[in-house]
């Protein structure tokens, strides 16, 4: 009888320790709405490691910042209230310039350039990860980031004064020094935020302007090209430990895949959805000398900034980017 109790209860504890092998769900909370290519390609890794392992890790994308808010994301992921996260990356720009690299005017402005900035920033950034209980599983670029306004603008003098919409503090620093007014604005929020003369004027990719519809609200998009920002999707390392070998293989293979797939995306993007914003009637022009100047003036002065507070280490990251 005792002894039958015991072994019972071995079983079923052994049956549960196999269930929960067997089947975990992670919620994946990311900032950004379905229809963006970042948010696709997310869900199509998620159905990657769903099929890798047979069903046994499942990943919830909850969307469009639906589970936690964008600036909360890196936080929850590091507390472990969710395993897995996606956010842009240079907000964690706070913590350590370096996380910023991507988000600075003019240092890389290609897909070229961006890929080798990403190559002298990931040791860097893993780094700084680790050090926060996190690992990065992958990074996407958007497409060149350009300028929306509801009116021609050929100069940084025609920036003063505009209320402009930001998504980091270094586009913030950016706006002041244009002389413009930053607020902070989510993607979600973009539509709302111009409609109600909040904001009138924004820097952002080809993908975002039109996922947000922009010729509801603006007019002119200038294509100056002035950097190419990423996202990030990292796990909780204590969660990551917590699978079994094969599933760990299964989400670092979907995620090299996904990291792949994403840059393809990315640069596909770029001249699509520019043409979707000439079709819907936005003025889609090139930058005037004077206004890719003046700009270019306002990047110098940000990289100099940023190296006065980013010290060795990001001495160390220019310098292999640079080489
Ligand atoms: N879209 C995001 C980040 C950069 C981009 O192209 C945004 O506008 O917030």
């Amino acid at each position: 009888m005792q002894i039958t109790r015991i072994l019972g209860g071995a079983l079923a504890a052994f049956a549960g320790a196999a269930i929960s092998a067997q089947a975990a769900t992670w919620d994946m909370p990311t900032p950004y709405p379905d229809a963006t290519f970042h948010t696709v390609n997310i869900t199509e890794f998620a159905s990657d490691v769903a099929e890798a392992t047979d069903g046994e890790l499942e990943i919830k994308v909850h969307s469009a910042g639906s589970l936690f808010k964008h600036p909360e994301i890196s936080k929850a992921v590091r507390s472990g209230q969710v395993p897995i996260g996606e956010f842009f990356l240079s907000l964690l720009a706070n913590d350590n310039p370096a996380f910023g690299a991507d988000s600075l005017p003019f240092l890389a402005t290609s897909y070229e350039e961006a890929e080798r900035l990403w190559a002298a920033q990931k040791d860097v950034i893993d780094e700084l990860l680790d050090e926060q209980g996190l690992m990065a599983l992958y990074a996407v670029p958007w497409p060149p980031q350009g300028l929306y306004t509801t009116k021609e603008i050929t100069s940084v003098e025609d920036l003063a004064g505009l209320k402009f919409r930001t998504y980091n503090a270094t586009l913030e620093q950016f706006a002041n020094l244009a002389g413009a007014a930053p607020t902070q604005v989510e993607v979600p929020d973009i539509p709302q935020a111009f409609s109600t003369g909040r904001v009138e004027a924004m820097i952002t990719s080809p993908s975002t302007g039109v996922n947000s519809k922009a010729w509801d609200f603006l007019t002119h998009y200038t294509d100056i090209q002035a950097w190419i920002p990423k996202n990030i999707v990292v796990v909780n390392k204590r969660a990551f430990r917590r699978l079994d070998e094969d599933t760990r293989t299964a989400v670092l293979d979907a995620a090299a895949a996904a990291e792949a797939r994403g840059w393809e995306m990315s640069q596909a993007e770029t001249a699509e959805k520019v043409a979707v914003l000439k079709e819907n009637g936005i003025t889609v022009s090139a930058p005037s000398d004077a206004l890719i100047e003046g700009l270019r003036g306002i990047g110098e002065e940000m990289l100099e900034s940023w190296k006065a507070d980013a010290g060795e280490a990001g001495a160390s990251l220019l310098n292999a980017y640079q080489q």
